[in-house]
């Protein structure tokens, strides 16, 4: 892992992956053949990329049944757990509607509805994860939103994984299309014959993923884009190398570029981490992916003292922050900047990945600097609510007119005095 000792955080400038242009281009093809040929361009793209002859876009129901039927039962059994937890937390999340009367005769108010529609993209291969099923589409079930799409390649066997489908099934998930890369987000952005266009898009892709969801930003919403995943752990001597070392190498195996931090006040401490980390590296199953995590990406950071440390994480605003220090109430009260923050020893990474009810899609690269984890408010939005009395117009046209002839627009004026009386001056 590299050191840093002398407070250089220059690492982070060069965290973003830029596209190559050939990639943007072949996304933009991809994007306007689905645009014309709808379901049979989905097809074509499949069996070009995925290597599979679909029969049909959309899982059956039976299908799904089949799939959950394949799954060991304790994972079951895990999957329903999480999905009380994560819809126990995000419960906690609707935010209601309000109206109140602010002055005599005016009321104002905020009148909150979810998205018709939205599409929550899983990805295929070694990233497939139904965890991700549940994160993505559980907070849009609590937001109530009415049809809840989820997309995903189908897998080398024709199908999408088992514990995808068997997610999906367990929390009533709308519907399912059998359909990856920048051609499934083209068909949730504008439709096929057999996919209807939703609202927003959410939910962690490859490149190509990325790049269709930026491309069709504006047309649909989409969530923020997910990099490769970070943590980033405070700790002191009083924490367990070992612990450390594997919640560290929890991240890395996660991708080539994921990054793994440890931010220390104590070099002796890191040294133990960092040959800990090596250790461990060796007996996971993953050791090439993690690997390149690690002595690519990987840092120990030394700080003077906790401050430092919380300035340095407020400057990386890491997707995850474990604080396991003596006191990690004392460094939490400093971090602003963080996606999910995990307090204590015993709260390692994984629990939030999982299990403990938080979301698991989170800000990466900088990005926790302004914005947050997905949540139910992602799926909803705020209409504005304004009821003004004969009264309150009458108090208060005057200031409203002289606002709107001051921007030269006279017909707005014109609207607001036509209701004031004794004071209309134009016809
Ligand atoms: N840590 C990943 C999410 C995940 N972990 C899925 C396991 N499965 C992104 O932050
Ligand atoms: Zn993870």
């Amino acid at each position: 892992m590299e050191w840093i000792k002398d407070g250089n955080l220059d690492f982070l400038n060069k965290r973003k992956v830029e596209a190559k242009e050939e990639a943007q281009k072949s996304v933009a093809s991809i994007i306007a053949a689905v645009k014309s040929d709808g379901d049979e361009a989905l097809k074509n793209y499949t069996k070009q990329f995925d290597g599979i002859d679909l029969d049909s876009i959309r899982v059956t129901e039976e299908a799904m049944h089949e799939a959950a039927s394949r799954v060991p039962e304790q994972v079951l059994k895990a999957i329903k757990q999480a999905a009380s937890n994560i819809r126990a937390f995000h419960e906690k999340q609707v935010p209601k509607s309000w109206t109140e009367t602010v002055k005599e005769g005016v009321v104002l108010g905020q009148k909150v509805t979810a998205l018709d529609s939205v599409g929550v993209y899983v990805p295929g291969g070694t990233a497939c994860y139904p965890s991700s099923v549940l994160m993505g589409a559980i907070p849009a079930l609590v937001a109530g939103v009415k049809r809840v799409v989820l997309v995903s390649p189908p897998q080398k066997n024709g199908w999408i994984a088992d514990g995808v489908l068997a997610a999906a099934l367990e929390i009533g998930v709308h519907e399912i299309d059998q359909v990856g890369g920048a051609q499934a987000i083209a068909a949730l952005a504008y439709g096929t014959e057999s996919i209807k266009p939703v609202d927003k898009i959410v939910g962690p892709g490859n490149l190509y993923v990325m790049l269709a969801k930026k491309h069709v930003f504006g047309d649909v919403a989409i969530d923020s884009l997910a990099g490769p995943s970070e943590i980033a752990v405070v700790a002191d001597e009083t924490a367990d190398a070992s612990w450390i070392a594997a919640d560290l190498l929890s991240q890395a195996e996660h991708d080539r570029l994921s990054m793994p931090i440890l931010v220390t006040t104590s070099e002796a401490f890191g040294i133990k981490v960092e040959k800990e980390v090596e250790k461990q590296l060796q007996e996971l199953p993953r050791v090439e992916i993690a690997s390149a995590s690690v002595y690519k990406q990987g840092k120990i950071i030394l700080a003077a003292d906790g401050h430092e440390a919380a300035a340095v994480i407020n400057r990386i605003a890491p997707e995850h922050l474990e604080l396991a220090t003596r006191d990690p109430h004392e460094i939490f009260d400093l971090i602003h900047n963080a996606g999910a923050i995990f307090l204590g020893k015993y709260s390692s990474e994984p629990v939030g990945d999982y299990f403990a009810g938080p979301n698991h899609i989170i800000p990466t690269n900088g990005s926790a600097r302004y914005a947050s984890p997905l949540g139910v408010e992602s799926f909803i939005k705020h209409s504005s609510i304004i009821e003004y009395s004969d009264e309150a117009l009458q108090a208060n046209g005057q200031a409203i007119a002289a606002f709107a002839r001051f921007e030269g627009l006279e017909g707005h004026a014109r609207a607001v005095e036509k209701r004031m009386k004794g004071a209309v001056i134009h016809g």
